[in-house]
């Protein structure tokens, strides 16, 4: 049985109280399923939406969350890709139109009228959270509902951002923000998709983290006298592609100085009001790409949930309870996070 009443974190103003409290179980839509969500990953994205930072409005009252991992518990009448008792993920794509000029090409995180999970659409802090069947990611059974939480997000995210840099295998990636939750994915999937990776961010426990993950080459940010320098002499002339997934206008303008020339930096990262610099001369005479990538569409999705499943890549998480999020809030914006938090919605 549905209960009528669950725990979920609410907040009612942007940077307010994160309240842990007893809130209604939403009532599917016809096209959408109730998923009862066992686990949610922390992604930073999170934070952004709570502190409300980034130049686009979020929902109020709202409940975060657009990593979650669960079962399908009830559904729509006009849903007939899920039953009940699938695995189901929650993704920052909640919907999309199908209609618009993105959506035709399959860009649908791109799609204007698309809602977001956590942001626009209430997410996965909660119990049991609505989902567009469409956009609903399908989990595997074999799947660990706590460890593919992470993959709903970070890893279709850091996948889609490889697949968007289009280097060669046994060409050198360089990931900046390297030890947090989106790098320690994008370092795994640049291995299983072999690449070399050369892993950037601070403190001994992420090194560590980024090292055993598959990372050849680890640079602290924080304690390299000429990071520039070091990075290009690591990979002989510079890193073919760049993703930057670091919350760091700084570390996004000196990936453009140590990309190598025909090289790609991808943009992924999205610190609060910060621009990326080029010169254009240097820009021009290296040739050297500049591109944005945002989450992944269904194939996308589907596709990194199989690296997932295959076993390629490992999800470094730690579980925490539900009622804790605003722990790894602090902790995250504190840079002290090494991988991802996972919520268990029971604690
Ligand atoms: O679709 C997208 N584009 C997308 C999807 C998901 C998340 C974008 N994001 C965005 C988030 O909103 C956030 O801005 O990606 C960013 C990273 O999310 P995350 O991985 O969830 O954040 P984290 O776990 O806090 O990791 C950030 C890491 O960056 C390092 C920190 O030490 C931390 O490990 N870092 C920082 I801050 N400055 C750095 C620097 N100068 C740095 N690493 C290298 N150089
Ligand atoms: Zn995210």
């Amino acid at each position: 049985v549905i209960p009528k009443t669950q725990k979920g974190v609410i907040f009612e103003t942007s940077g307010g109280p994160l309240m842990y409290k007893d809130i209604p179980v939403p009532v599917p839509a016809d096209d959408e399923i109730l998923v009862n969500v066992k686990f949610s990953g922390v992604c930073h994205t999170d934070l952004h939406a709570w502190k409300g930072d980034w130049p686009l409005d979020t929902k109020l009252p709202l409940v975060g969350g657009h990593e979650g991992a669960g079962v399908v518990v009830a559904k729509g009448k006009n849903v007939d890709t899920f039953e009940i008792g699938d695995y189901a993920g929650i993704k920052w794509i909640n919907k999309a139109c199908y209609t618009c000029e993105f959506c035709q090409v399959a860009a649908e995180p791109n799609c204007p009228n698309a809602t977001m999970s956590g942001y626009t659409h209430d997410g996965s802090f909660q119990q049991y959270a609505t989902a567009n069947a469409v956009q609903a990611a399908h989990i595997p059974k074999n799947c660990d509902l706590a460890e593919i939480a992470p993959i709903l997000c970070a890893g279709i995210t850091v996948y889609k951002a490889l697949k968007t840099a289009a280097i060669l295998a046994g060409q050198w990636v360089a990931v900046t923000g390297a030890g947090g939750g989106l790098g320690t994915l994008a370092v795994q999937y640049a291995k299983a998709m072999g690449y070399r990776v050369l892993a950037i961010d601070t403190g001994a426990d992420k090194e560590k983290m980024c090292k055993d993950l598959g990372a050849e080459v680890f640079i602290d940010f924080a304690k390299t006298k000429d990071l520039v320098k070091d990075v290009q002499e690591a990979t002989k002339g510079g890193p073919h592609a760049v993703i930057n997934v670091s919350v760091s206008e700084f570390a996004v303008n000196q990936s453009i100085e140590y990309v190598r020339t025909l090289g790609t930096v991808v943009l992924v990262g999205l610190p609060a009001g910060a621009v990326c610099k080029s010169p254009i001369f240097q820009q021009v005479a290296r040739s050297i790409q500049i591109k944005g990538s945002y989450v992944g569409n269904r194939a996308d999705s589907q596709e990194a949930i199989e690296f997932f499943s295959r076993g390629l890549v490992k999800s470094p998480i730690i579980i925490i309870g539900l009622s804790e999020l605003e722990k790894v809030y602090k902790l995250m914006e504190e840079g002290k996070i090494a991988g991802r938090y996972v919520l268990d919605t029971s604690k």
